[in-house]
């Protein structure tokens, strides 16, 4: 008998930073639950839900969820771009919830079921000078990490983004008011990378698997001279070396090193993805459920990737909420070509409004047994935490000129 949607609610909250979350319920009262987080466009994607969405998606069958994706996409006429597949990705979450809740089975169950255990995990250090970084290293290494992302300050520089002082935490979005600006110098970093990677490499050992972002502010001539001069440092992968639409690019620097590369977190569909894959441009293909149009669009992306030898490298951070972070977990726990997952991990408040089931512990996400997604979400909790202006930063050139992300 079909299952009808009944209701479409989104949710807009803020324990610690913002998420944008929507709840579809079915006339026979199963609750799913989606992420549509846009970080630093939240409110965008919000809209695009209620004001677009939710009206259509009332009285659809909420089983056929291929149907509705491709109902959202094509029928749509505008297809692509951050707010719209995020959007797609909520609705798609939601229904994949669904469906294992009303058969009793986690999601991974209906994707093939589990070709492993478990994910393997890296997590962030950060640190402004070299013992600061150890320092955030070892702590990291103490929670039983295996695969660790290493950022640092740059000598001449105040600021530098994913980089703290003084052992503080790090959040992507700064809240309240307009996006901060950060001044950003090329070839003081590439002249400071070689060295502190190093001594980080030296600290751990060979065994620990380091990780580093150069978060797109590269050109292919420099990207080429960093990456050569991290040979042996022997990095798990470099992430973001150059803009990730400028593909064609990647083939200079792939040329000239053997360091794994990793790009993807931007994209939001096959189309941004195709040539990075079938020229294997990448090793590890960055892109994250809720940005990339749910599991449903995911799913055939990285049965694409498996073709190439290219391996999922999923994107983790705090503003991926824990919604889509579970869904990620049954989407690679099913997919033979993953490879590591970011956990950046979330702000205790996170715990109050999300309910998770999965669990992290030496370095590895594991998944609960409850069916669906695993994902409860307080709704008094929510209304507790209400939306706060929060954005990115914008970095500039010495001379002001804006720089690429
Ligand atoms: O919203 C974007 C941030 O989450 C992103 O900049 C963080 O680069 C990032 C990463 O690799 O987690
Ligand atoms: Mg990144």
């Amino acid at each position: 008998m079909a299952r009808t949607i009944a209701g479409v609610d989104v949710l807009v909250t803020s324990p610690s930073r913002n998420f944008v979350t929507l709840k579809i319920t079915t006339d026979d009262g199963v609750v799913g639950w989606g992420d549509a987080t846009l970080n630093g466009r939240e409110l965008a994607v919000a809209a695009y839900l209620q004001d677009h969405l939710a009206s259509a998606l009332v009285g659809r069958d909420a089983d056929r969820i291929e149907d509705t994706w491709q109902y959202l996409y094509r029928g749509a006429y505008w297809r692509r771009g951050p707010v719209t597949m995020a959007a797609i990705a909520a609705v798609d979450l939601a229904l994949w919830d669904i469906k294992g809740k009303a058969l009793g089975v986690p999601v991974y169950q209906l994707l093939g079921g589990a070709v492993r255990d478990k994910l393997l995990c890296y997590t962030h250090a950060t640190g402004w000078d070299v013992p600061e970084l150890l320092d955030s290293v070892e702590r990291k290494r103490e929670q039983g990490y295996r695969a660790i992302r290493a950022q640092f300050g740059v000598p001449g520089l105040d600021k530098v983004y994913g980089v703290t002082r003084g052992g503080a935490a790090y959040e992507p979005a700064g809240r309240g008011g307009g996006p901060a600006e950060e001044v950003w110098e090329t070839s003081a970093y590439l002249r400071h990378a070689p060295t502190v990677l190093a001594a980080v490499r030296e600290h751990v050992g060979p065994e620990l698997k380091l990780l580093h972002d150069a978060h797109h502010r590269l050109n292919p001539t420099e990207a080429a001279r960093l990456a050569r001069s991290l040979e042996q440092v022997d990095l798990f992968w470099l992430e973001d070396v150059i803009p990730a639409e400028n593909q064609r690019l990647l083939r200079g620097v792939r040329a000239q090193t053997t360091v794994p590369l990793a790009i993807g977190e931007v994209f939001n569909s096959v189309w941004d993805a195709d040539r990075l894959i079938t020229e294997r441009l990448i090793d590890y293909l960055r892109m994250a459920v809720v940005h990339g149009g749910g599991i449903s669009h995911m799913r055939k992306i990285l049965a694409f990737a498996e073709l190439y030898q290219v391996k999922a490298g999923p994107h983790g951070p705090s503003d991926v909420s824990p919604v889509s972070m579970s869904a990620s977990l049954h989407l690679c726990l099913a997919t033979t070509n993953f490879g590591i997952h970011e956990f950046m991990g979330y702000d205790p408040l996170v715990g109050e409004v999300f309910r998770s089931s999965f669990r992290m512990s030496d370095g590895y996400l594991r998944p609960g047994d409850e069916p669906g997604l695993g994902v409860d979400v307080d709704e008094a909790a929510a209304a507790r935490f209400p939306y706060v202006q929060a954005y990115l930063p914008v970095a500039r050139e010495v001379d002001g000129t804006v720089k690429d992300w």
